[in-house]
């Protein structure tokens, strides 16, 4: 389906172009003051600037004041599970791999040898947190699941001959 809208899409942006280029092919005979076409120009440009300025200021200050978006705020006495995750060519190494229903869990990620993605995938394949696993280095992601199963972590980096290997499974039990 995103196929066919993609085609779609592509060759009706191709005929605006084609559009565009006769446009101007047809028109590079006629002669025309260049004066009025430039201040009209730089008129349009400045309210340009203005506008996105306005707009994207706007749009930055409320999507940035939330981050970090990960950091969820616990209650006082709710403290998450801290768990290692070791990434190394090629598999995972978690201190702990079953968990609860509704159990805050901090994951705190590093690498033993070269960069390595951590994804973390529940059983449709839906991709639920990610971070990179890097050598000297630990990124923190938080999750907590609100659903039982089993779900993997998948290497989301190319990191050698076997990355494709590189799965970890995690159990949540209600
Ligand atoms: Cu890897």
């Amino acid at each position: 389906m995103y196929q066919t809208l993609a085609w779609y899409v592509s060759l009706i942006l191709m005929i605006f172009i084609v559009g565009v280029f006769l446009f101007v092919v047809l028109n590079t005979a006629r002669r025309k003051d260049y004066e009025p076409i430039q201040k009209k120009w730089y008129r349009f440009r400045n309210i340009y600037f203005v506008a996105l300025l306005i707009i994207m200021g706007t749009v930055s200050y409320f999507t940035l004041s939330d981050l970090p978006f990960e950091r969820p705020v616990y209650g006082a006495d709710e403290n998450p599970v801290i768990v290692d995750v070791k990434a190394i060519q090629f598999g995972w190494n978690l201190s702990q791999t079953e968990f609860k229903v509704g159990e805050p869990i901090e994951f705190d990620i590093t690498s033993e040898d070269v960069n390595h993605g951590f994804g973390l995938y529940d059983e449709s394949m839906t991709l639920l947190a990610q971070t990179q696993a890097m050598p000297n280095y630990t990124n923190t992601v938080f999750y907590t699941f609100d659903k039982p199963g089993t779900y993997q972590i998948l290497c989301m980096e190319y990191c050698g001959l076997a990355h494709h290997i590189m799965i970890g499974e995690i159990t949540v039990t209600e």
